[in-house]
């Protein structure tokens, strides 16, 4: 990264991790059971029949953990909260031995001199609550409010900002519209009150949050979405997606409204499931800042089958990641001034919340470096455009359980041996080290 795409003064440098895909521990200190625990167990749910179940084993050895951050020189961690160690059952009892892991890891994390920012939601539903229907159901969001308020009472005194949701777009569409993540619903359009109700979700946690004076953000996966030719029918099923990944969940939370999907044959109810007050709470007094995961951008063709009102088309002519996915730094600069030009003053400050690559098993990682570089230029030229960036959370600090894909797919600086849970940093993580120290000595001296 070249000092000419220098990041703003007082910009965080950060790592983002996952519950589930790190701790381990499923079943410790009164952890109840969730959806990814359940999901795992189905045959051939999960490559190698693999789990959470001992992941990183980040419960125990949180400490290392955060001396590794510590060695990079974060100003933050973006970490998840997992709600079946908070309330086992989704519903009733606090755990407070839940909460003490947190408790612990906060303020490992404050006497390291990194600020933690904490995910209430990514993706680890208590399973309790998905025997009643998940977030199918509307009492979900309700509980999720109640979730939110018991965190925050125990650890918003030390935590002065919160993510509500991560990737809903991802969990509705992979979890219940396909079936490849849990819980494994393939219900397809009808999976779009679980994208509403997620949304709720964020709207009542969020009333919680700034009751206690906290501030809110959200992480949504965006792409920049490219029709395939300027053919009318390439054009017209581009925007289709575009409504679907990426204004479906940030309309209703900027504009208060949802886009229109009559390209699906859907209401502006979401299959029913919309109420009277439901978009103003979603809206709110308005974002704290907008959390932005970005991995690719996505091409769009007309659909070849009646199904659905688009085709993905590949993304040509650029590397590619282990997962296969497409690497294209510029796509990130562009989704941003979309953002603006889309939201104008609605658009509160972004802080990219993931961003990030899978390469092959080695600690060389050359091709992890160079993808941090293009994708920290691209946010450095968009910070020069006039774009409020605040921070950068890369994805991720260790290899860790890549949901479906188990532990095939290492996205850390930091290799995790998962046979003997040892950590060894990667060339990245010299990299990024060496890079925060340079970026915020230049900034002390603008
Ligand atoms: O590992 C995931 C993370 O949980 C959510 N965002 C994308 C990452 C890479 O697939």
């Amino acid at each position: 990264m070249t000092d000419r795409h220098a990041l703003p003064a007082g910009f965080r440098w950060g790592v983002s991790t996952a519950a589930y895909q790190i701790e381990g521990a499923v079943e410790e200190d009164g952890r109840g059971r969730s959806v990814w625990d359940a999901f795992c167990e189905r045959p051939g749910a999960v490559k190698n029949g693999e789990s959470g179940r001992l992941a990183c084993d980040h419960f125990h050895r949180w400490g290392e953990d955060v001396e590794l951050m510590r060695g990079l020189g974060l100003d933050g961690y973006r970490f998840s909260i997992a709600w079946p160690r908070v309330r086992p059952a989704g519903r009733g009892p606090v755990n407070g031995a839940g909460l003490d892991f947190y408790d612990r890891l906060v303020d490992g994390l404050l006497a390291a001199g990194i600020t933690p920012l904490p995910t209430l939601f990514h993706w680890d539903l208590p399973q309790a609550l998905e025997e009643e229907g998940g977030w199918l159901q509307r009492d979900t969001a309700h509980r999720f409010g109640e979730f939110a308020a018991a965190a925050a009472d125990r650890l918003g005194d030390r935590l002065p900002a919160w993510i509500t949701l991560n990737e809903p777009f991802v969990h509705m569409v992979y979890g219940y519209a396909l079936g490849i993540h849990a819980p494994g619903r393939a219900l397809m359009l009808d999976a779009l009150p679980a994208a509403h109700h997620q949304l709720l979700g964020h709207g009542l946690a969020a009333a919680e949050l700034r009751a206690r004076g906290l501030d809110v953000l959200i992480a949504n996966n965006l792409t920049p979405v490219r029709a395939a030719s300027e053919a009318p029918e390439d054009v017209a099923a581009a925007e289709a997606y575009d409504a679907l990944h990426n204004r479906l969940f940030t309309d209703p939370l900027l504009l208060g409204r949802y886009p229109d999907l009559g390209a699906y044959g859907v209401g502006p109810d979401l299959c029913g499931s919309v109420r009277e007050g439901d978009l103003e709470l979603i809206a709110g007094p308005g974002l704290d800042g907008l959390g932005v995961n970005y991995y690719n951008p996505t091409r769009i063709a007309a659909p070849t089958d009646p199904g659905l009102p688009f085709a993905e088309a590949p993304v040509e002519g650029v590397p590619r990641t282990h997962f296969g996915w497409p690497v294209v730094p510029a796509g990130l600069h562009e989704l941003l001034l979309t953002l603006r030009d889309r939201y104008g003053h609605a658009l509160p400050p972004i802080t990219v919340t993931e961003n990030g690559c899978s390469t092959d098993d080695t600690l060389d990682d050359a091709f992890r470096i160079d993808y941090l570089a293009g994708h920290l230029d691209a946010l450095a030229r968009a910070a020069a455009d006039g774009i409020d960036v605040r921070g950068y959370y890369t994805w991720s600090l260790l290899d860790n359980f890549e949901w479906a894909e188990g532990y095939s797919q290492r996205f850390g600086l930091v290799h995790v041996d998962f046979e003997t849970q040892r950590r060894t940093p990667k060339a990245s993580y010299a990299w990024y080290r060496d890079l925060i120290a340079a970026q915020r000595a230049a900034a002390a001296t603008r």
